[in-house]
C-alpha cells in the first residue's frame, strides 16, 4: 500500500469516499455485483451516519437516481456499488459498506469491512456539501537542466476570479491527485479554490532525472546547478507563463518529504513564492529527523524507508516475512537475529545496495554527506510568510519543524515565521479525529488547525483574504486540552527549571545534598523494546508504528535495564511550554553506549477516563549516543567507568500535568529496533560491528552535587512548585 495514503486511511467514513479515488489499484467488483436495490429500499438507507467515537467525522448515503450515493466534507459525492440490498461496494477498493435496519426498515447503522470494530449510527438527514469543479490536466514542466518533471493540474472551473497556485511537490507520486483527493487530503483549501499543482519530484514515479534522497542544496550561484529549490523556482516560473487564470502568486504545502520540499522552495526563492508551509519537513535527517537521532541509528525505518523509495521508482513495501509457526515474523526477533545494520543489507538479498543505505553504511557520523543535506544550516532569511507545522508524537520528523522555526526566529524581522504545534502524529493534523491512539483531545484539533489557521494563512498571504490573526505560535496544550497562542516559542513566562534525578529513584525539585548512584545492566542480547511487541513493518497494514509514541510505557518500566525516578503525587497542576533537556552524568564500564532518557505522565489508578488508569504517557523522549559526547563528526571511545555528561534536548513539550498524577522519568541503554544497539565496546563503525562486539556493560548514572543529573524543564507556574523569592 502506498505509504501516504495509509496514514489517511485511518480516518474512516469522512474519508472513505475519496481514499478509494486516490487508489493506485482498482479491484473491482462487478463480478459479486446483485441488481440495484430498488429505490424504495435505498430511500430507506438515506441518512447521515456518525462513528459516536470520532463525531465529527459523518458520512451521508442518499437516493439519486436509483443509485445509493455517499458523500461527506470531504468525500466528494460517489456511487455506491450495490452487492446486496443491504450491501455496497466503494469504487476502485475492496471495502464494503453494509447497513442494519431498524424496526420500521429504516437506515439505523452501517459498518465498514476495514473497520470491523466500528459501527456508525444513523445522526439525520442526508448533509450535502459544495464542491467545486476541479478540472484536471497533466503537463511535464523542463527545469534549467532540461530535464522534464511530470505535474498534475486541477483548476477550479466554476471560479472565474485569477486564483493562487497552491503547489504540493512530492517522492510519493502524484497520478492519483484528482477532485476528489483534493477535498479528502485538503477539504478547507480545496473548498477554497486555487489552482493545485502536484509534481513528481526529479527520478520519482513519472518524472525525469535521477532521485536523491533529501538532495542537499547546490550552490545557486552557479545559474546551471539544480536542486528542489531551483526545480521549485523553475516549476513556479513555468506555471505562471503557461496556466491562465492565475493571480501571479504562489503557495507551497507538504508533509513531511513534501514538507522538505516546501522549505526548499522558501529558500532563494521565486518572487511569486508568497507562503510556504512545511508541515514535519525533514530538516537533518542525522540530527533528528528520519534516519539518525544524535547518531543513534533508526535502524528499521532507515532500512524499510529506504527500501520504500530506493528498490524501484515507485513506492515499494517491506516484509519481515513468517515464523515458524506461519505467523507474521516479529520485527523485534527479524532484527536481532540479523545483527548489524551492514547484515541487514546482506541478507536482503538486493542486487546492489541501494544509495542511501551505502550513506548509512559508509558515512554513519556527522561529516560533510550529511551536514551537507542539513536544511538547518542554510536557514538564514525569512525570505517568505513561513507556516511550521509539527506534532509532539511525530514519530518521524518531530524535530523539523521546531528547528526549522527556532532557527529562523532571530531572522524575522517582518514577522512572518509562524510555528503550530499540536499533539499529533506525523500529519495526522490532516485527520478530523479527537482521538490519538489512547488519547482524546475531545475536539478536533486537526480540523481546528486547518479551518482557523492553515486556510487563513494561505488565504492572506495569497489572496489578500481577512481572518488571520496568528501572531507567531500556536499550540494545543494537552493535559488542559486548550489551544494557546504565544507571542513567540517559548513564551517568556516559561523558567527552565531543574528537576533532580536523586538516589532512591526520588525526583526533586531541589538539588541533591548527597551522593547517589543508579546502577543497570544494558545487554545488547536483550534489548528494550520500543513499542509494544509484536512488531509489524513500518508501513503494513495493521502496524502500530503510527502513535507508538503514545503508548502506555508500563510495558518496559518493571524491566531491570529501564532506570526509573518519580516526584511525589502532585498536588498541583504542573505546566510545562517549551524545551525540555536532560543533563545526565552517567559512566559506563564498556567503551560506547547510547543514553535514553524518557519524560512521562503516570496518571493516577483512578484517572476517570477508564482506560487511563495508571497509564504511562510520554511527553518527550529522545536518544544520544555515547561516542558523539566530543564532536559528531569525530565519534571517540569512552573511558570505561569515567563520568561523563551527557545534555541533549528532549525537544519542545507543551502539557500540564494534572494533579493527581505523578511525573516520571525513564533512563535506558537500548530501543530496539527502531535503534540499532550500540555494542557498547568501542569499534570504529557500528554499522558493520560483528556478534562478538556487543557485550552487556553496566551503566551508572550519578546523583551529587557535582554530577547533578537532572531534566532541565520550562516551567511555566515555577511559584507553585519550587519556592519564589
Ligand atoms: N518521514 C518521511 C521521510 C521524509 C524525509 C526523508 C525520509 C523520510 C516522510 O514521511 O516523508
Amino acid at each position: 500500500m502506498n505509504r501516504r495514503r495509509v496514514a489517511i486511511a485511518a480516518f474512516c467514513l469522512a474519508l472513505l469516499v475519496s481514499v478509494s479515488h486516490g487508489s493506485a489499484v482498482a479491484h473491482t467488483l462487478q463480478s459479486t455485483q446483485a441488481d440495484p436495490a430498488p429505490s424504495p429500499q435505498l430511500k430507506a438507507l438515506a441518512g447521515e451516519y456518525t462513528d459516536p467515537n470520532e463525531p465529527d467525522m459523518p458520512g451521508s448515503f442518499y437516493e439519486q437516481s436509483g443509485k445509493l450515493m455517499a458523500e461527506s466534507e470531504r468525500g466528494v459525492p460517489t456511487e455506491l456499488k450495490p452487492i446486496s440490498t443491504l450491501e455496497f461496494g466503494i469504487p476502485d477498493s475492496k471495502i464494503t459498506v453494509r447497513f442494519t435496519l431498524d424496526a420500521s426498515g429504516r437506515g439505523a447503522s452501517l459498518a465498514m469491512s476495514n473497520e470491523p470494530d466500528v459501527i456508525y449510527k444513523r445522526t439525520g438527514e442526508p448533509v450535502h456539501h459544495s464542491f467545486h469543479d476541479y478540472q484536471r490536466s497533466e503537463v511535464m514542466i523542463p527545469m534549467r537542466d532540461g530535464v522534464k518533471l511530470h505535474t498534475v493540474i486541477l483548476r477550479a472551473s466554476d471560479i472565474m476570479t485569477p486564483l493562487p497556485f497552491l503547489v504540493q511537490r512530492t517522492p510519493y507520486g502524484v497520478d492519483g491527485t484528482n477532485r476528489a483527493s483534493f477535498f479528502g487530503s485538503r477539504p478547507e483549501l480545496a473548498r477554497a479554490g486555487y489552482i493545485y499543482v502536484c509534481q513528481d519530484i526529479r527520478g520519482r514515479f513519472k518524472s525525469q532525472g535521477e532521485f536523491v534522497m533529501s538532495r542537499a542544496l547546490a550552490d545557486h550561484k552557479n545559474r546551471k546547478a539544480i536542486d528542489e529549490s531551483t526545480d521549485a523556482y523553475d516549476a513556479v516560473d513555468w506555471l505562471l507563463k503557461n496556466v491562465p487564470g492565475n493571480n501571479g502568486r504562489a503557495g507551497f504545502v507538504g508533509t513531511s518529504y513534501p514538507g522538505f520540499l516546501a522549505t526548499m522552495a522558501g529558500i532563494d526563492p521565486h518572487p511569486a513564492v508568497k507562503a510556504i508551509s512545511p508541515q514535519a519537513p525533514m530538516i537533518d535527517v542525522w540530527m533528528g529527523d528520519d534516519f539518525f537521532h544524535n547518531g543513534a541509528f533508526r535502524q528499521s525505518y532507515g532500512y524499510e524507508y529506504v527500501f520504500g523509495m530506493e528498490a524501484t521508482k515507485e513506492n515499494s513495501d517491506v516484509s519481515y516475512g513468517k515464523d515458524k509457526d506461519g505467523k507474521p515474523r516479529d520485527g523485534y526477533d527479524y532484527f536481532l537475529e540479523r545483527g548489524s545494520f551492514a547484515e541487514d543489507v546482506r541478507k536482503s538479498d538486493v542486487k546492489s545496495t541501494f544509495p542511501t543505505w551505502k550513506l548509512f553504511l559508509e558515512h554513519p557520523s556527522y561529516d560533510s554527506v550529511w551536514s551537507a543535506r542539513g536544511v538547518e544550516h542554510s536557514l538564514n532569511a525569512v525570505a517568505v510568510p513561513t507556516l511550521s507545522v509539527g506534532g509532539y508524537y511525530d514519530q518521524e520528523d518531530m524535530w523539523g519543524p521546531q528547528e526549522e522555526y527556532t532557527v529562523l526566529e532571530p531572522h524575522d524581522t517582518n514577522h512572518q515565521n509562524y510555528l503550530v504545534l499540536g499533539p499529533w502524529r506525523h500529519g495526522s493534523w490532516a485527520s478530523s479525529a479527537r482521538h490519538l491512539g489512547n488519547l482524546d483531545y475531545t475536539a478536533p484539533i486537526g480540523t481546528q488547525f486547518r479551518a482557523q489557521i492553515e486556510a487563513k494563512f494561505f488565504g492572506h498571504f495569497l489572496k489578500d483574504e481577512p481572518g488571520f490573526d496568528l501572531q507567531n505560535t500556536a499550540s494545543f496544550q494537552t493535559g488542559s486540552n486548550t489551544w494557546k497562542r504565544y507571542d513567540r516559542f517559548p513564551p517568556k513566562e516559561s523558567e527552565s527549571t531543574s528537576l533532580h534525578l536523586q538516589g532512591d529513584g526520588k525526583l526533586s525539585w531541589a538539588d541533591s545534598p548527597t551522593q547517589a548512584r543508579t546502577t543497570y545492566v544494558s545487554d545488547p542480547a536483550n534489548p528494550v523494546p520500543y513499542r509494544h511487541r509484536p512488531i509489524q513493518p513500518t508501513y503494513s497494514d495493521g502496524s502500530q508504528w503510527f502513535n507508538w509514541l503514545t503508548e502506555d510505557q508500563r510495558f518496559v518500566t518493571n524491566r531491570k535495564d529501564v532506570a526509573i525516578w518519580k516526584l511525589p503525587v502532585l498536588t498541583k497542576d504542573l505546566m510545562l511550554t517549551g524545551e525540555v533537556i536532560a543533563d545526565i552524568y552517567a559512566a559506563t564500564s564498556g567503551t560506547d553506549n547510547d543514553m535514553v532518557v524518557k519524560l512521562i505522565d503516570q496518571y493516577p489508578d483512578d484517572a476517570a477516563d477508564t482506560k487511563m488508569r495508571g497509564y504511562e504517557l510520554m511527553t518527550n523522549e529522545e536518544i544520544f549516543r555515547g561516542r558523539y559526547l566530543n564532536s559528531f563528526e569525530k565519534p571517540a571511545a569512552l573511558r570505561s567507568g569515567s563520568v561523563r555528561e551527557y545534555k541533549f534536548s528532549l525537544h519542545d513539550v507543551d502539557h500540564v500535568f494534572k494533579a493527581g498524577h505523578t511525573v516520571l522519568v525513564e533512563v535506558q541503554s537500548t530501543w530496539f529496533p527502531l535503534y540499532d544497539r550500540n555494542p557498547q565496546t568501542f569499534v570504529p563503525n557500528i554499522m558493520t560491528a560483528k556478534p562478538e562486539d556487543y557485550k552487556p556493560a553496566t551503566i551508572t548514572i550519578y546523583s551529587d552535587p557535582e554530577h547533578d543529573s537532572s531534566l532541565q524543564v520550562p516551567l511555566m507556574n515555577a511559584c507553585d512548585h519550587i519556592e519564589c523569592f
